[in-house]
Parts: C-alpha cells; sequence; structure tokens
C-alpha cells in the first residue's frame, strides 16, 4: 500500500480552500492507501506571532474540524507535528542539503513575506525544507495538496535528490504531488486572482468551515462579481476571475463540474446564483460543523487520539531519523 502524508498549518479555522483543495481529497484516500495526517504546528509559527494560547485552542480546533470532515482516526495515523520529534530532526539536515538559491525561488515566501523581506522570520525562509521533512521523513510518495504547494513538492524531490548523490544511496523516494478536483485553487472571495487564506486579514474575503449560515449568506452577497450575466460555456469564464471562482465552488460542493453548473445556470444574474451557492455551502458544511461542536466539547478524548496518533507516527518515522543521522555521520548515543 502506497504512503500518503498531508499537513494544514493550526494558523486559523480552516477555509473552504483548505477544504475543497486538500482535507476532502483526503478522506478517500484513508479506503486504499496508509495515510498520515498532521496539524503543522511548527510551520504555524513562521508567518506570524501566534499568541501560545490561541495556538493550542487551534491545533486542537484544527484536529476535530478534520475528524468532523472524515478524516478518521481508526483507519489513518492523526497527529500533531511538534509532538514527533523526527521531524525536526531531519529539517534540521535538510537545512543543510537545500540551497539559498533554491528557497528565493520560492513564490509562496515571495509573496507572503511581501515587501518586508528583511523583517519575516527565517522559519518562513526555510519552511519549504521542514515541509521536506514531513514528508520524507516517513519515506511517503504521495501527496494529496492545493496546487499552492505545487513548488514545493518539486522542491522536496531536489532535496531527496540531493540528499542521495551527496551520501551515494538510493534512500529517498520522489513524490508525487496530488493535486486534484476542480477547486484545486479556490481564490479570495473579494478578488479572484488572491487565493482564498485562513490568514488573510479579511475575514470577508473567506468562507471559514464554522460559518453559520448568516455569514456565508452575508460573505456570498458581498463576494466580488463582475456585471455581465453567467456565461453557457466555460470559455466564457475567461477573463472572469470572480465568475470562474464561485463556479467553481459550486461545482466542487455540489459534485459536477463548471460546464455542469453553467448549462444549470448560464444566463442567470449572480443574485439568484449567489443564492444557490448559499443554499449549497450552508447545507453541506452544516454536519460537519454539529460534529467539530461534539468534539470539542470533549479535549481530553481528542489529547488522547491525538496522542496515539503521534506514538503511531514516531513509530515510524524514529528509525528513519536515525538511519539518515546514521548516513550523515552523526556518532550515535549509546
Ligand atoms: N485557496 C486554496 N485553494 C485550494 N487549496 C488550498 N489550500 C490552502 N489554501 C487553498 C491547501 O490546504 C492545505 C493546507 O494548507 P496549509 O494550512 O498548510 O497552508 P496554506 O497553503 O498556506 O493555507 P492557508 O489557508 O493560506 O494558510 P495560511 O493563511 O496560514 O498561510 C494545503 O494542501 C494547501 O494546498
Amino acid at each position: 500500500m502506497q504512503r500518503v502524508l498531508s499537513g494544514i498549518q493550526p494558523s486559523g479555522i480552516p477555509t473552504l480552500g483548505n477544504y475543497l483543495g486538500a482535507i476532502r481529497n483526503w478522506v478517500p484516500m484513508q479506503d486504499d492507501h496508509e495515510c498520515l495526517f498532521c496539524v503543522v504546528d511548527l510551520h504555524a509559527i513562521t508567518a506570524v506571532f501566534q499568541e501560545p494560547e490561541v495556538l493550542r485552542r487551534q491545533t486542537r480546533e484544527m484536529a476535530a474540524a478534520l475528524i468532523a470532515c472524515g478524516i478518521d482516526p481508526d483507519r489513518c495515523t492523526l497527529f500533531v507535528q511538534s509532538h514527533v520529534h523526527a521531524h525536526h530532526r531531519l529539517a534540521w539536515i535538510f537545512n543543510n542539503v537545500v540551497r539559498m538559491g533554491w528557497l528565493n525561488r520560492m513564490t509562496q515566501f515571495k509573496d507572503k513575506a511581501g515587501k518586508d523581506r528583511e523583517n519575516v522570520s527565517a522559519g518562513l525562509f526555510i519552511y519549504p525544507a521542514l515541509m521536506a521533512a514531513d514528508i520524507l521523513v516517513y519515506k511517503a510518495t504521495k501527496v494529496p495538496v492545493g496546487d499552492d504547494q505545487k513548488q514545493h513538492l518539486e522542491l522536496t524531490n531536489d532535496i531527496a535528490q540531493k540528499f542521495n548523490h551527496d551520501y551515494g544511496v538510493d534512500y529517498f523516494p520522489q513524490v508525487e504531488a496530488l493535486i486534484q478536483g476542480v477547486a484545486a485553487r479556490v481564490m479570495s472571495l473579494r478578488d479572484g486572482t488572491k487565493k482564498m487564506s485562513k490568514s488573510d486579514p479579511s475575514d470577508q474575503s473567506r468562507i471559514n468551515l464554522t460559518d453559520d449560515a448568516d455569514t456565508i449568506a452575508n460573505k456570498i452577497k458581498r463576494a466580488k462579481t463582475d456585471p455581465e450575466p453567467l456565461p453557457e460555456h466555460v470559455s466564457g469564464l475567461e477573463g472572469r476571475p470572480e465568475a470562474r471562482n464561485l463556479v467553481g465552488i459550486l461545482a466542487a460542493i455540489t459534485g459536477t463540474t463548471p460546464e455542469g453548473v453553467l448549462r444549470e445556470h448560464g444566463g442567470q444574474g449572480f443574485g439568484s446564483f449567489k443564492g444557490v451557492l448559499t443554499d449549497a455551502l450552508v447545507s453541506h458544511l452544516e454536519p460537519i460543523q454539529k460534529r467539530m461542536q461534539h468534539l470539542l466539547t470533549d479535549p481530553n478524548a481528542l489529547d488522547l487520539l491525538l496522542r496515539k496518533g503521534a506514538d503511531r507516527a514516531s513509530s515510524i518515522a524514529d528509525p528513519i531519523a536515525d538511519e539518515v543521522e546514521r548516513m550523515v555521520g552523526f556518532l550515535p548515543r549509546r
């Protein structure tokens, strides 16, 4: 069985983008893959300062959200990244394999650092080496992610290849990015050229998985559009990023395609289309929200599940980190 790894930062409530681009695609993989899913708290402190209490709360909330979306701790390994120390160990080695020039090309760093490059953390810059460690410390070969992570996975393969070359081994496998579905990149509701993000300063830019019906209705109503009615065909979405985004969201949430959505709604104005989209979102998210609320009523049970997951993950990752440290020449502790 192929081993799958993916992670999500507890940097806020998961958005519809995280859900459609990643989490939802993880669920069916549990049937025929050995899956490891982690809440990547080490990554969450790279971009902005996280209040410790808030980070702890958001880590539990993210775990609850994943389970509520269908991630089943009995059928996969669900854990918190910082609980498995092998991630840190391999990341340090990879910091010394990755080249500054490679990291300089990462568009996510450029986007997140913006004009303030001198002031962002070194952690944000070396984030992709930690991500490579997250995957390779399990020798996972498949990584389901949203489209925004494609470049980081290419870098993971560069790191694996250079490590194998430098140490004359054939140890780390190449990994495959699985970028799935019509909503591999969900865009901001305020700007169809920018991806929807948990950390966007504007809450209006995103649907949070915990938004209630009124909030969803309000955000969709205020979502940016253009004055034209919806086209009859997908080709008519060219140059209309906001329309394309809303059509893509409805297609993803109702399990159809943008063509299917336009067959039904082509020619309509955004007023009525937004009503349909709101209803679809509310009815899809409601059961997830209920399950999540229920899980959060018992944080001890949640912590115990995460503890079991971390133990299982460590049992795979620790021997791999030990072996890599031996290859690198670290004297084993006796
Ligand atoms: N807008 C999106 N559309 C599709 N997929 C997305 N993902 C994120 N945003 C979108 C996918 O969600 C998974 C988890 O992402 P993450 O939390 O590890 O980091 P991120 O990509 O940086 O997500 P955010 O929401 O933008 O978080 P912040 O604001 O904290 O940086 C990944 O598979 C990602 O591709």
